[in-house]
């Protein structure tokens, strides 16, 4: 249950265990490669209990799928929707800027979204319409020509409804690592794709990352996770109904508060059991909350100091001066500033994505973003004068590398 936490225990003890699942998961690419569709028909069997009539999802089941949607859903779907588009159209970048940085020497970035990506979108017994739009909506607004998405059976219609909304081209019933290996090698009826994002359990993980060399991947986004840094003036309700809400995802959901001050701990505590004995998903909190917990540090430099160490996916900042720590914050998924700054908020509707790093790759990797569905291209306009300009630097360096044909490209056009 709850407990004090020795933080560097914790974070030791979080290493994620995809080496367990390596083998086997190697085994199902392994499959889908030499098999292609037929391997997702016996794996779909074998792991989700279900013969399928066909992998793609045919378009009227897809329509057919409204009405089979409460409506006050589907009209929050559009919302959260628009509300997610609207953010993420401000990242877009120019598609093509160009700057001269002196006479002659024109320099600049030229964007080009992706062609086709796959989202993986989880499911099975639970649905995830919030994923399916936080995995697609970027890529429709970086330009992507083609988003498909894979989720594994009994498709739920739900999820179809948020993927029909976020525009998206294909869906596929295929969940797990075979999903997965459909979309980085492709089979008859999925097309392979360039670059495939979302989350999942620990197969869908371990099987985005062995398959790295066929397609790009976003980045490992496991159980989820929370900080929740906070002093004296915070409120331990609403600290705990925080913890409670990333707690219910998985019983391996973890969650920790730092905290300047004992007594605030001590409420949390007690908030956290209180809530908890009442919660629906019950169990899966109880199981979660057994690896999760507080620590009390001496000050806010220490403070700020361990969440660094732990990296979260998630930070909820609860202090008197929020923004006056935001800035020294390095390492979180998300950060949510305020005391009605509820995670829950940026999970389904305030507009940030909530695909994010998680086990503490928040160190290296950021969260999904329209950037992670672009290549940038550098391009350079020279004339004469530009040559003329730099024409030196570049024979001198080349010949000291002994480059000499790289000397001789900008010697020939000189000599003219
Ligand atoms: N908190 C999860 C995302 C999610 N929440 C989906 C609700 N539905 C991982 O960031
Ligand atoms: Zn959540």
């Amino acid at each position: 249950m709850w407990q004090a936490l020795d933080i560097e225990t914790w974070i030791a003890g979080r290493r994620s265990n995809l080496d367990r699942v390596k083998g086997p998961v190697a085994e199902i690419i392994g499959r889908v490669r030499a098999e292609g569709d037929d391997a997702l028909f016996d794996l779909t069997k074998k792991f989700d209990g279900i013969d399928l009539e066909s992998i793609a999802v045919p378009d009227d089941e897809r329509e057919a799928a409204y009405d089979r949607v409460d409506a006050h859903l589907v009209e929050s779907l559009v919302e959260a929707e628009a509300r997610i588009n609207r953010f993420h159209e401000l990242q877009r970048g120019r598609d093509l800027w160009l700057q001269e940085m002196e006479p002659g020497i024109t320099l600049g970035v030229k964007t080009t979204p992706l062609s086709r990506v796959g989202a993986y979108v989880p499911g099975g017994r639970a649905a995830y319409p919030s994923t399916a739009l936080m995995c697609t909506v970027p890529a429709k607004v970086a330009g992507v020509a083609e988003v498909c998405c894979c989720t594994p059976p009994p498709t739920s219609p739900i999820t179809l409804v948020a993927l029909d909304i976020a525009g998206v081209d294909e869906v596929y019933r295929v969940g797990g690592a075979q999903a997965i290996a459909a979309m980085a090698i492709g089979t008859a009826t999925v097309p392979r794709v360039e670059k495939i994002v979302g989350p999942g359990n620990v197969y869908v993980t371990a099987a985005k990352m062995l398959l790295r060399e066929e397609a790009e991947i976003d980045f490992p986004a496991g159980p989820s996770e929370i900080a929740v840094l906070a002093d004296n003036t915070a409120n331990p309700t609403f600290i705990a109904a925080d913890i409670l809400a990333q707690a219910e995802h998985d019983p391996n959901a973890a969650c920790v508060l730092v905290t300047t001050d004992a007594t605030l701990a001590d409420a949390v505590t007690g908030e956290v059991k209180r809530m908890a004995e009442g919660a629906k998903r019950r169990e899966i909190i109880e199981e979660a909350l057994d690896h999760s917990g507080y620590i009390v540090a001496d000050d806010l430099d220490e403070a700020v100091e361990a969440v660094e160490g732990i990296a979260p996916e998630h930070l909820s900042v609860q202090v008197a001066d929020p923004l006056g720590i935001l800035n020294r914050i390095r390492s979180a998924g998300s950060i949510f500033v305020g005391p009605y700054a509820a995670v829950a908020c940026g999970d389904y509707a305030s507009g940030t994505n909530h695909v994010l790093p998680t086990a503490g790759y928040a160190r290296f990797y950021s969260g999904l973003d329209v950037n992670h569905f672009c290549r940038r291209s550098t391009v350079q306009v020279i004339t004469r004068e530009g040559l003329d300009a730099i024409g030196d630097v570049v024979e001198t360096i080349a010949d000291a590398e002994g480059l000499h044909a790289h000397a001789e490209s900008v010697r020939v056009r000189r000599r003219g």
